[in-house]
């Protein structure tokens, strides 16, 4: 099983903290009090919050150019899932963990599913691998998989999928996220409506394989590794395929997946309205792609993303039942840390969206009173939620400070010396 944190050393931890965290959660209390919010009703919302973290995300990620490893990396899925196991134990919002295959594949997929059971973690969706050529692989995907000229290709690239699918039943999974880098370089390369035509077809072979009650997650993504088209670009290509291929079939949106200054909080909005809002891959960008840890740059967007989520549930929008899930690289700080950061960043954003009046803001919108609507998210956002936050994870179980605690824990120092250095890793960005 490998070294591990006990619930002796979170208690211990937790002790000295607790008698503030308490004082500062009354003292938010009464000010939520005279703005007509139970701070219970918000706390016990808060502690039952969840954002899946990826298999891929405890491994150091790395760029284009180089990857600089760490010590104690997991070197496998189930060093992979000790380290979620220690996310969750710390901040008890990360309870599933999304796998990618075959970087994630077993011989015997029970005694995975057994070793997450030991560690109360459960799985997410899976995600299927057609960006890149595995070894003895018989068809490359140099110039694309789901949507390559070549039917034997597109073939082996389905059956893939469809493995996937199968995995995923033996781990408990209830979900296949399909993300596709295929795409072309040049003006001309490739036939733009011809290439996406394959693409459904392929996708419509891998539907007809997916369980009754599992979804199919589309993943967009504008640019990279193709840098002039991409077959699966962006949200409307992306829906249009989800109607095409059927009620199973929904958009998943990966914040860093769009151009600078696109408004992702009304693609949500949009996705949810005609109900095909998958769910999310949470990280934040600057350029592009950057996976950076959630709400790192732009912590009112992800703000306003929650808040039409909150709006949804609210509404009891039908057939809105997202999944969250963070999607990062970390190339500067430990995996651990940043995915623990995320998460609370992530929880901190389902928060302040909540503290939002919905009745006052729908008052000031059919008014067309522009400020005050404004001001009412801008209070929300304003508010610090922090004790909430601590409150939800030390009832639960967690740590008061995660970050702190596994530092003082050496977790990663004392599983350095049980995992000697591969020099390879599943890991990227994805
Ligand atoms: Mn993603």
């Amino acid at each position: 099983m490998g070294y591990t944190i006990t619930p002796e050393f979170v208690a211990e931890h937790n002790e000295s903290h607790l008698p503030t965290v308490k004082q500062d959660h009354d003292a938010l209390g009464e000010r939520l009090e005279k703005r007509g919010i139970s701070i219970a009703d918000i706390t016990e919302k808060a502690s039952r919050f969840q954002v899946a973290v990826p298999s891929w995300g405890v491994g150091t990620g790395g760029t284009r150019f180089a990857r600089f490893p760490n010590v104690g990396e997991p070197r496998n899925i189930f060093e992979k899932m000790n380290d979620c196991g220690v996310i969750n134990q710390l901040v008890r919002c990360t309870g599933k963990v999304s796998p990618h295959f075959p970087w994630d594949k077993v011989e015997d997929a029970g005694e995975l599913k057994q070793h997450a059971d030991n560690l109360g973690l459960g799985f997410d969706g899976v995600n299927s691998n057609t960006f890149q050529d595995q070894a003895n692989q018989e068809h490359s995907y140099k110039y694309g998989s789901l949507s390559h000229t070549n039917k034997a290709t597109r073939e082996q690239a389905i059956a893939h999928n469809v493995e996937c699918i199968k995995l995923g039943q033996k781990l408990g999974s209830n979900a296949l996220t399909v993300w596709l880098a295929d795409g072309s370089n040049f003006p001309g390369q490739q036939h733009f409506q011809h290439s996406l035509e394959r693409y459904l077809d392929s996708m419509k072979a891998i539907y007809a394989a997916l369980p009754g009650d599992w979804t199919m997650s589309i993943e967009h993504k504008m640019f990279e590794p193709a840098f002039y088209s991409t077959v699966m670009q962006d949200w409307g290509t992306n829906i249009l395929c989800a109607m095409e291929l059927g009620e199973k079939a929904k958009s998943l949106v990966d914040l860093g997946h769009h151009a600078p200054n696109v408004n992702i909080e009304m693609i949500v909005s949009r996705l949810i309205q005609f109900k095909k809002l998958a769910g999310f891959h949470f990280n934040d960008s600057k350029y592009g792609d950057d996976d950076l840890d959630s709400g790192s740059i732009h912590p009112y967007q992800q703000f306003l993303i929650f808040n039409e989520l909150v709006d949804a549930e609210y509404r009891k929008q039908e057939g809105f039942n997202p999944s969250y899930m963070l999607d990062q690289s970390h190339n500067v700080t430990d995996p651990v840390e940043s995915l623990m950061n995320s998460a609370i960043e992530v929880q901190r954003s389902y928060v302040q969206a909540l503290l939002v009046n919905r009745e006052t803001l729908y008052g000031y919108q059919e008014s067309n009173d522009a400020l005050m609507a404004s001001n009412t998210l801008k209070e929300a956002f304003n508010t610090d939620v922090s004790s909430i936050l601590v409150m939800a994870r030390t009832n639960n179980g967690g740590a008061v400070a995660p970050i702190q605690a596994f530092r003082d824990s050496q977790y990663r120092s004392k599983v350095a010396v049980e995992r000697p250095s591969t020099g390879q890793s599943g890991s990227g960005i994805v």
